[in-house]
């Protein structure tokens, strides 16, 4: 299939074999919590994360940062500063509304994943820049590096790598952990292994299609 979109000729068969394929594939994402410990090929995640840099950002900033950790000990101490905000958000501080929400996600303040999953992709962005001894703005920063993880997780996926969007409610330990500048702000943990061969998945619906688009043809 890849190889006939390199063509780059439109050709109206094709491209709607390609989009009804693209369906089915995409259809099939399904966020995963439990990680087999197996390790991704590093250029795997490099061509992912290259996929995402190719993202459009306002007036081509480029406002974002990946940072792979598949590094053991960097992932635990990862993993214990992420379980302590995690354990403000499910123990110390709930919010129950927010917490009814997620119930049937199962989900807690046990981070194992990030043990157990090969890589974290560490995705930061920064409204200023301030690299080259001038200030500059970085237009719709956020929404751009939405743009590029969304394009990640499609080159993840496409290519056989299960993920998981990691977002604890407080993000700034990460800047520590990794060393990172203030400037820049984490925006989510992109989470990519391999899902243990008997992996259930929660049943959750999506919402049709009729809900979600209006034609205006
Ligand atoms: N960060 C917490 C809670 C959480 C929040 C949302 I929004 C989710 O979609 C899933 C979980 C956690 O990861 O457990």
């Amino acid at each position: 299939m890849l190889e006939e979109i390199e063509r780059n000729e439109f050709d109206h068969n094709l491209s709607l074999n390609i989009s009804q394929k693209l369906v089915r594939l995409f259809k099939k994402r399904r966020t995963t919590r439990t990680y087999s410990g197996e390790k991704i090929p590093e250029e795997i995640i490099d061509n992912a994360i290259q996929v995402a840099a190719s993202a459009p950002s306002g007036a081509n900033k480029q406002p974002w940062l990946f940072c792979k950790v598949s590094d053991p000990i960097l992932k635990n101490y990862i993993r214990v500063l992420s379980e302590e905000v995690e354990l403000d958000f499910y123990k110390n501080k709930p919010n129950q509304k927010w917490l009814e929400d997620l119930s049937h996600l199962h989900t807690n303040e046990d981070k194992s994943f990030i043990n157990d999953a090969s890589h974290l992709i560490i995705i930061f962005y920064k409204n200023i820049d301030k690299s080259n001894g001038e200030v500059s703005k970085n237009y719709y920063a956020k929404e751009s590096t939405g743009i590029a993880t969304g394009m990640l997780l499609s080159s993840l996926h496409l290519s056989g790598i299960n993920s998981l969007t990691y977002t604890p409610k407080n993000m700034h330990y990460l800047n520590e952990a990794l060393e990172i500048d203030k400037e820049y702000r984490a925006m989510m943990i992109v989470v990519a292994g391999i899902a243990p061969k008997q992996y259930q998945v929660p049943l959750i619906d999506k919402k049709g299609f009729d809900e979600v688009c209006k034609s205006f043809s």
